[in-house]
């Protein structure tokens, strides 16, 4: 049985070819409203994995950073590489909360889809225990206006 909120959404033949984590993006708008949702101009995974092996914990890129811009969604897909639990919540420049993941265990991944809708500094937190609070656990990237 296939989800309505699916089939409301028409994907286009070259959406066909695109990667599974691509396609699950695309589902996500159709989830958020379709017409109704903000304007995608980009969509494109963004691979991170953990190092808390010293005091100070992070996410760290695995590959290629793009340069973020408004109108692009996002999804960041985390390794969890490290030593304990973590999770992902990624805050707006107005402080909204663009998005959460909960916490995965070591040897696990989250996925996390966000719209960047602003320009400014977005950040991305873990809030599992005191990671945030003693570990310094807190990446910033910034997005640019879209189409520059
Ligand atoms: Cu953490």
């Amino acid at each position: 049985m296939r989800d309505p909120r699916t089939t409301q959404f028409h994907m286009p033949h070259r959406a066909r070819r695109l990667t599974a984590g691509l396609a699950l993006s695309l589902l996500a708008i159709a989830g958020c409203g379709g017409e109704d949702g903000p304007d995608v101009l980009r969509s494109y995974d963004v691979d991170l994995r953990i190092d808390d092996f010293e005091d100070e914990y992070r996410y760290v890129a695995t590959g290629e950073i793009p340069d973020f811009a408004v109108g692009d969604e996002v999804t960041f897909i985390v390794d969890n590489t490290g030593r304990f639990a973590h999770d992902l919540q990624v805050l707006a420049p107005d402080g909204d909360v663009a998005g959460y993941a909960e916490a995965v265990l070591p040897g696990d991944s989250l996925e996390l889809t966000v719209y960047l809708g602003q320009v400014g500094v977005y950040r991305l937190n873990c809030l599992f225990d005191n990671h945030l609070t003693e570990h310094d656990m807190q990446t910033l990237i910034e997005v640019g206006p879209a189409g520059v």
